[in-house]
């Protein structure tokens, strides 16, 4: 008598592959509305400018963000370059 064994062997291979996508950090250099990289005198006459004039002087997005330093209002108004002009006489530490 033949006894015969088959053994079969199911192996199941499962690739998981995973993508992750990272945003670049939004940076923001507080009262740099001409996005120069430096906080002067001439971002805070920028803003004077858009509001007295907005369409000769406009201010990029980026600058925007970077202009409204004055938390308690949203967007840009003559509180915020004050509030940068205080920042440049050493009135306040930080913007
Ligand atoms: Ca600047």
């Amino acid at each position: 008598m033949v006894t015969t064994t088959t053994t079969t062997t199911t192996t199941t291979t499962t690739t998981t592959t995973t993508t992750t996508t990272t945003l670049p950090p939004v940076t923001r250099t507080a009262g740099d509305t001409n996005c120069d990289g430096t906080v002067e005198l001439a971002d805070a006459i920028l803003i004077m400018q858009s509001l007295a004039n907005p369409n000769k002087y406009t201010i990029s997005e980026q600058g925007k963000l970077n202009g409204d330093v004055d938390d308690s209002t949203v967007g840009l108004t003559s509180n915020d370059a004050l509030k940068i002009q205080e920042f440049l006489l050493h009135k306040i530490s930080s913007l």
